[in-house]
C-alpha cells in the first residue's frame, strides 16, 4: 500500500452521481475509496470500476460465508476493479484464506475484521480479537480492520499483527479522534460521514489530514 495521505474514504452514498462528485473532488486527499453493500446494491457492481478510475477502490462487503461462496463473492468485485477486499475472520481459517487467495489471484490486498468499531462489538468480537487477528495474520491477510473507538485495542491488536497494516474505522462521527488512532498504531483511518457529509468535504477531509500530520 502506498501511503501518502493514510486516508481511506468511506463512500457510503446512494447515488452514483454523488459518489463518482464525490471521488472526483476528493481524489488527490485520499489513498483508497471503500465502497460497500449501500453503493453496489443501489448502484449495481459497475461503480466499482467507475471509481477506481478516480481513486483504488475497497471493496467492503465484510464477506462471511464459507469458503466456496467466499471465492465467488471475492472474485465477482475483484474482476469488476477492486484493489482490496474485506472479509469476516469470525467465519475461521478456511474462509479466510479464500478470500486471501482470491486477492492473490488479482494481486490485490485482504483485509480481515475481528473487532468493529460500534459498542455492540465488545459483546462478542472484542474477547477473541486477539485470536481472530492471530488466526488472520496465519492466514495470509495483509492487513486488519481495528477501531479507531478504542485506540487501546488498535494497541493491542497491533503488538499481535507486527508489521501486517491496520485499517481503523470510527473516527468522528462515531466519536473516535484521528490523531488518537494513529498514534495507538493505525495505518489508515477509514472516515466516512465526516467528511461526505460536510458542507465542505475537500475542508474536512483537510482537517482531518492537519490532525494526523
Ligand atoms: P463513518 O465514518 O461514517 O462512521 O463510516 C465508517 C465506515 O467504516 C462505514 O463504511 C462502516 O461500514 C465501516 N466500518 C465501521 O464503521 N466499523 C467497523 O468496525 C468496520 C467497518 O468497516
Amino acid at each position: 500500500m502506498n501511503k501518502k495521505t493514510r486516508l481511506i474514504l468511506a463512500l457510503d452514498v446512494l447515488s452514483p452521481d454523488r459518489a463518482v462528485g464525490l471521488a472526483r473532488t476528493l481524489e488527490g486527499y485520499v489513498d483508497y475509496i471503500k465502497i460497500g453493500y449501500p453503493l453496489i446494491l443501489s448502484a449495481g457492481l459497475d461503480i466499482v470500476g467507475t471509481i477506481s478510475e478516480f481513486v483504488p477502490m475497497i471493496a467492503d462487503l465484510k464477506i462471511a460465508d464459507i469458503p466456496n461462496i467466499n471465492i465467488l463473492i471475492s472474485e465477482q468485485v475483484l474482476a469488476a476493479g477492486a484493489r482490496g477486499l474485506i472479509a469476516h475472520a469470525f467465519t475461521g481459517r478456511d474462509s479466510l484464506e479464500a478470500c486471501v487467495t482470491s486477492a492473490r489471484r488479482f494481486d490485490a490486498l485482504a483485509f480481515a475484521v475481528t473487532e468493529m468499531s460500534h459498542p455492540g462489538a465488545e459483546d462478542f468480537m472484542a474477547p477473541l480479537a486477539q485470536d481472530l487477528a492471530r488466526m488472520a495474520v496465519d492466514a495470509g491477510a495483509d492487513g486488519v480492520v481495528a477501531p479507531a473507538t478504542r485506540p487501546g485495542r488498535i494497541e493491542v491488536i497491533r503488538a499481535v499483527i507486527g508489521d501486517k497494516i491496520i485499517i481503523s474505522p470510527g473516527v468522528g462521527a462515531q466519536g473516535g479522534s484521528a490523531a488518537d488512532a494513529i498514534m495507538a498504531g493505525a495505518d489508515y483511518l477509514i472516515v466516512g460521514r465526516s467528511i461526505i457529509e460536510a458542507e465542505d468535504p475537500v475542508k474536512a477531509a483537510e482537517m482531518i489530514l492537519s490532525e494526523i500530520g
